[in-house]
C-alpha cells in the first residue's frame, strides 16, 4: 500500500468554506463504519468555516444506492457538492467487485456530467479491520473525503 497520506500534504492551502453547500450520503451497510467517516466529514466541514444548515445526510441501503441518491441530490438539492461515503468489505462471493466495479462506475458517470463535483467515499477492502483503520483507528477518510470536496467546491468557483 501507498504511504502517501493525503491529508499530510494539503493542509496549507484548504480554502475558506464558509459560503459553500454540501450533501453527504451514506449506506447503512457496514454503518459502523460509514457513521465514523460521515461524523469526521462533518466535523471537518464545520472546522472549515461550513455552517451546520448547509450540510444536508442522507442515508441509502447500500453503496450500490449511492448513484441513485446522488442523482437525485444533484437534480433537486441546492448543493455545492456531494459526498458518498459508502464502505464495500469482501465476502465469499463475487458480490464484491460486481458492487464495488457498478458503484465506482456509477459515480464516474455522474462526475463526468460535470454539473456537480461528486466525491468517492466509498472504502473497498479485504478486511473489516482495514475498513476500521481507515476510518478512524489509522486514518481518517472521513475528513479526507470532506477537505477533497472543498477544494473540488473551490475548484468549481474558480470558472465562475
Ligand atoms: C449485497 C451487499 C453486500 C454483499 N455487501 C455490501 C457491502 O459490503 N457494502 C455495501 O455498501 N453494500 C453491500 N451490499 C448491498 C448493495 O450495495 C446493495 O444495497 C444491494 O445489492 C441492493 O441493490
Amino acid at each position: 500500500m501507498s504511504d502517501f497520506n493525503f491529508l499530510d500534504n494539503t493542509s496549507n492551502s484548504i480554502p475558506d468554506a464558509s459560503f459553500m453547500r454540501f450533501g453527504i450520503i451514506t449506506t447503512e451497510w457496514n454503518s459502523h463504519i460509514t457513521e465514523e467517516m460521515l461524523n469526521n466529514a462533518i466535523k471537518t466541514l464545520l472546522q472549515h468555516g461550513v455552517a451546520e444548515t448547509n450540510i444536508t445526510v442522507r442515508r441509502v441501503p447500500g453503496s450500490f444506492e449511492l448513484i441513485y441518491g446522488c442523482s437525485q441530490f444533484a437534480q433537486h438539492g441546492y448543493i455545492d457538492a456531494i459526498i458518498a461515503i459508502g464502505c464495500v468489505i469482501k465476502g465469499d462471493t463475487p458480490h464484491f467487485d460486481y458492487i464495488c466495479e457498478g458503484t465506482t462506475q456509477g459515480l464516474v458517470k455522474l462526475n463526468a456530467t460535470g454539473k456537480i463535483p461528486i466525491i468517492n467515499g466509498v472504502l473497498t477492502v479485504n478486511t473489516e479491520a482495514q475498513a476500521l483503520e481507515r476510518s478512524g483507528t489509522k486514518m481518517n477518510k472521513g475528513k479526507e473525503f470532506a477537505i477533497t470536496a472543498i477544494k473540488m467546491v473551490d475548484f468549481m468557483k474558480s470558472f465562475e
